[in-house]
């Protein structure tokens, strides 16, 4: 393959009316798209990354929103492809903030001398297969054509925003952001009255970071959320140094587990346990302070009723035993839904916030919103005056990136169009129709969803990228998987989602939280070691069920 040198890259310059071709264009500079640029490049490969935001991190660059945490420990929330890197970098604590996140793919950047190689300020907007060519044809914001041979999308699953439709949105005349949108000069709170829309993950962040600083805080709930405390240590030399001894146990760890954390889950069948016995093991992952009890714990929880209904009665308990009103206890207890079924936040202080005086929730089952005022959020039950109106309302996850770029693939097929009837890929890595177009985090690998994202992410990142080496070295300049590849692939999906109660659920995992997306599980649900098997197969067997030209 040549490598042709793109013209003049340079970070934070928007171009105009420039033209470049490169082996590998790479779109999203976050946890994905950096270790893609550093993988191919090692390759030697001329390769190019472009991405909205004016520095790297993804989503740590664009959730900026106090109180935005990750939910996945430090040392399983990281690059495991340089040893250097795991020896200089120092994690602060257990859980870090969207400060510290920044500053680590900053510091990545920098170590690995990545910016060169990336266009910031600059989205791209469509995408174009020229099978003559056997190319991509890129276009940005900014004016520029890129032509690659290669098209990776690093976007993220949750970087497309959902602002509801709510009726009277522009009339407002306060402050209304959303959350994945928040101004990086920050939003002044302080004393304001301020709604929040939405307690998922996000939602449940703000609302315990931001509740002690405003005059008042109404929080609009559609649906109660399950939450387990957070123990966020903050680490000193010598935890460092005992979370480095470890790492080459983790970094072995990770791959075995189903979701890509670090530990097993338990061993016992559920029920074969007394009920003694499963509540002390209950209480046990409890006291951890993590997702254990969800991702670690008892993995029939996703696909047996009765285990997910003794559990979610575990933590209901819990709950209840927070908050002092118990009509409100009762309102913010999840009853339409088992514990594990939709995304488990951590949180720090959520529940106790109701007990606050400033604080008030209102129910939407009970009272839905009818509008947005000038001055507020009117409900069934009237207006109340707001300042601010904070939206926590969640992403249209996994398909969102990909369809806001219009990408056209064999004879001028459009991924958007063809996506609004039904969503397909295979094994969330390329899909049928749209040759050497590699996608990360897209549906029906676990990486979309059900998954600690950085394990997952970083397997289909080294899968693209020996994929890649592989068409290279056998002078092939095309690749799609067939149709029927595709289709078994989707067969084979159903088959795992349709025993799971997470399948059943309204929730971002199902695309029930986007009106008139096609309702399919987004993520695989056989498990990371199932799904990397299923990865490396394809591999051993040259690619096989995949049209290599
Ligand atoms: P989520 O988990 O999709 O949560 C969005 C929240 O917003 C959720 O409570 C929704 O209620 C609520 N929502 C959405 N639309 C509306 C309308 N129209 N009216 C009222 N309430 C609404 O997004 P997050 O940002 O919290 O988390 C996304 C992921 O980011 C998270 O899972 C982590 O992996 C990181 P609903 O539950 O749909 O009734």
């Amino acid at each position: 393959m040549s490598a042709v040198p793109a013209t003049a890259p340079g970070h934070g310059s928007p171009a105009v009316n420039r033209s470049a071709t490169v082996d590998a264009l790479i779109i999203g500079a976050g946890f994905t798209g950096l270790y893609q640029l550093w993988s191919l490049r090692k390759l030697g490969l001329n390769v190019r990354v472009v991405d909205a935001a004016s520095d790297v991190g993804g989503t740590w660059y664009w959730n900026c929103y106090p109180g935005a945490r990750t939910d996945s420990p430090s040392h399983i929330y990281q690059y495991w492809f340089s040893d250097e890197l795991l020896a200089d970098w120092d994690w602060k604590q257990r859980y870090v903030d969207h400060t510290e996140s920044s500053a680590y793919f900053r510091h990545v950047a920098d170590r690995f001398d990545l910016r060169r190689d990336i266009t910031f300020n600059s989205r791209v907007d469509s995408a174009r297969w020229d099978e003559s060519a056997r190319r991509w044809q890129v276009t940005t914001s900014t004016g520029e054509t890129i032509a690659a041979r290669f098209l990776i999308t690093a976007l993220g699953p949750l970087s497309a925003p959902v602002v509801p439709p709510f009726k009277g949105h522009d009339r407002f005349k306060g402050r209304l952001v959303h959350t994945a949108r928040w101004p990086r000069e920050g939003v002044d709170l302080k004393g304001k009255r301020v709604g929040v829309i939405g307690t998922g993950a996000t939602g449940i962040q703000v609302i315990q970071t931001i509740a002690p600083e405003v005059a008042s805080l109404t929080v609009f709930q559609r649906t109660a959320n399950y939450a387990v405390p957070m123990i966020n240590p903050t680490y000193g030399e010598a935890e460092r140094a005992a979370m480095r001894a470890r790492y080459p146990q983790t970094r072995e760890a990770i791959w075995t587990t189903f979701v890509g954390f670090d530990e097993a889950a338990e061993s016992s069948p559920y029920f074969s346990l007394t009920p003694e016995q499963r509540r002390a093991t209950l209480e046990r992952l409890w006291a951890d302070g993590s997702l254990r009890i969800w991702v670690a714990g008892f993995m029939e929880l996703l696909t047996d009723a009765a285990v997910s209904e003794e559990i979610s009665e575990f933590v209901r308990e819990k709950i209840r035993a927070r908050i002092r009103d118990p009509k409100l206890a009762a309102k913010l207890v999840p009853a339409d839904h088992g514990f594990g079924t939709r995304r488990v936040p951590l949180e720090n202080g959520y529940f106790d916030v109701y007990n606050r005086d400033n604080v008030s929730l209102v129910d939407l089952r009970e009272t839905p919103i009818v509008e947005i005022t000038e001055t507020g959020i009117r409900t069934s039950a009237g207006e109340i005056a707001l300042d601010v109106i904070i939206l926590a309302t969640g992403f249209d996850a996994g398909t969102g990136g990909l369809t806001a770029i219009d990408i056209r693939g064999t004879g001028g097929r459009s991924l958007r169009s063809e996506w609004k009837g039904e969503v397909r890929t295979t094994m969330g890595l390329q899909i049928h129709g749209y040759p050497n177009l590699f996608t990360t985090s897209a549906p029906y690998a676990p990486a979309a969803a059900f998954c600690n994202a950085p394990t997952c992410l970083q397997h289909q990142v080294q899968w693209i990228t020996e994929c890649i080496e592989h068409l290279v070295k056998e002078g092939r300049t095309r690749m799609e998987p067939a149709a029927e590849t595709e289709a078994s692939w989707l067969a084979h999906h159903d088959e795992l989602a349709a025993q799971t109660l997470v399948a059943k659920t309204r929730s971002w995992y199902t695309g029930a939280n986007i009106e008139g997306k096609p309702s399919r599980l987004l993520s695989y649900i056989g498990g990371l070691p199932a799904y990397r098997e299923a990865c490396s197969e394809v591999q051993r067997k040259g690619y096989a069920g995949f049209e290599l030209a």
